[in-house]
């Protein structure tokens, strides 16, 4: 008999994994010794459940649960595993991120496969297909710029000559460390060979908002359902705005004789607060600026900052952008500076598949009756997959809605209805 383990269990051991003592929280980025350390982590708790844990030529790992008496060959070309249901999610972490962004969706899938096994062994489960849990490497793009760069190689949604061509922090490129983590940077990009066995997927992902907190979920005691379906993810894209300036001693460069383009890009920051708050459903966000040199007594030459816009709308995003451009310009003009726009990546917004999404909404009301379906203002594997296969997700009630921080939290109980909502969506799937 499988004896099942609590997802609050599977969680707690990675509490130590890629701790940030600087920032806080967990920076795990990917192909670091953390994330490496969760990948073995994720591939031990898949092995001890019999599952076939294999690595694609883009570096995601794939848990096969496969049917009963399916032949020994496996691989992607196994024909009994063609329309798998696949769940999962992702490892890698924003820097000083929360616990639960990525591990939460992998380790509810393991403790839903526990429940799962049970069912099958009891006689409750008659499966009619293979599943696989899915574990997608660069979801949050923290070490090489793009979002969800596993997930967009796998669906033919980034040029792989380009992903293969970023480079992190230290110069490293992607091709570089893929190669160095086993993979052949020739045979990365689209598979069709492994999108074409998935039938469906379905993440499980900590709630990143509030959406489960409003009033209008929430009774007078604070208690409102764990668990809600997604409707929607919110269409986003980051942009890299340089901005060129005069480098100076900053003792002997009068105030009258600078061209400081630190002043430029603090104007620009303002500029983009105004510019999105005054557009109904805007979010937009300066979370990294790197002046160069970057010394105290030093007047900077450049300065890199990088924007994030998201709206439902991606004509709205356009526009947004465009607005900004034209103020950065303008502002760096002012302060006897150039400015370059580059844009790194953009999603559209994403419907998820209206049956699938049904679906779920059926299958998790059993175990939360009143789950709502919400729309997410966070990009997920499962939206850029939604391109290709129908994709559905569940959002797990975060009390703080805070993410992206280490106050991002789920409540132990919530995460355990997470699993009941996660096992009986796939159970309905299989
Ligand atoms: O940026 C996002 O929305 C996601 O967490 N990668
Ligand atoms: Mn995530
Ligand atoms: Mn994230």
């Amino acid at each position: 008999m499988v004896n099942t383990t609590s997802v609050n269990t599977l969680m707690a051991a990675l509490t130590d994994t890629g701790r940030d003592s600087r920032r806080g929280g967990y920076s795990r980025p990917v192909y670091s010794a953390a994330e490496l350390e969760l990948r073995e982590w994720f591939a031990a708790e898949a092995a001890r459940r019999g599952l076939a844990v294999e690595t694609d030529r883009n570096g995601i790992l794939w848990a096969w649960w496969d049917l009963p008496g399916s032949g020994t060959g496996t691989g992607p070309s196994a024909p009994e595993r063609r329309g798998a249901l696949v769940t999962g999610s992702h490892l890698d972490s924003v820097p000083g991120g929360g616990a639960f962004d990525g591990p939460l969706g992998v380790a509810s899938a393991l403790a839903a496969v526990d429940i799962l096994q049970a069912r099958e062994n009891d006689g409750t489960l008659l499966r009619n297909r293979a599943l696989a849990v899915a574990v997608f490497p660069e979801e949050e793009g923290s070490r090489f710029g793009v979002a969800c760069l596993g997930s967009r190689l796998l669906a033919g949604a980034i040029d792989p000559r380009k992903a293969l061509s970023l480079r992190d922090a230290d110069g490293n490129t992607f091709a570089d460390v893929s190669r160095a983590n086993g993979l052949d940077p020739d045979l990365m990009g689209r598979d069709d060979a492994a999108l074409g066995l998935i039938g469906d997927f379905v993440e499980l992902h900590v709630e990143q908002g509030r959406g489960l907190n409003t009033e209008e979920f929430t009774d007078s005691a604070g208690r409102g359902p764990a668990v809600a379906v997604g409707g929607s993810v919110l269409g986003h894209g980051r942009w890299r705005f340089t901005i060129s300036g005069q480098g100076n001693h900053a003792g002997t460069t009068l105030m009258a004789d600078r061209s400081d383009p630190m002043v430029a890009a603090a104007q620009l920051i303002v500029a983009v607060r105004q510019t999105a708050a005054a557009q109904a459903g805007a979010r937009a966000t300066v979370g990294r600026l790197e002046p160069v040199p970057g010394g105290t007594n030093v007047i900077a030459s450049r300065v890199d900052l990088w924007l994030d816009v998201r709206h439902p709308d991606d004509a709205v995003t356009a526009a947004l952008v465009e607005k900004i451009h034209g103020q950065a310009q303008k502002i760096a003009a002012f302060e006897g500076c150039s400015v370059q726009l580059t844009e790194e990546s953009l999603s559209g917004t994403v419907h998820f598949d209206p049956a699938l999404q049904r679906s779920l909404e059926q299958s998790a009301t059993r175990t939360v009756p009143d789950a709502p379906v919400l729309a997410t203002g966070a990009g997920h594997d499962a939206g850029v997959l939604a391109a290709r296969v129908p994709t559905g997700m569940l959002f797990v009630r975060n009390p703080s809605g805070i993410s992206h921080s280490p106050e991002e939290y789920v409540e132990d109980w919530d995460a355990d209805t997470g699993v009941l909502a996660l096992a009986d969506v796939l159970q309905d799937l299989l």
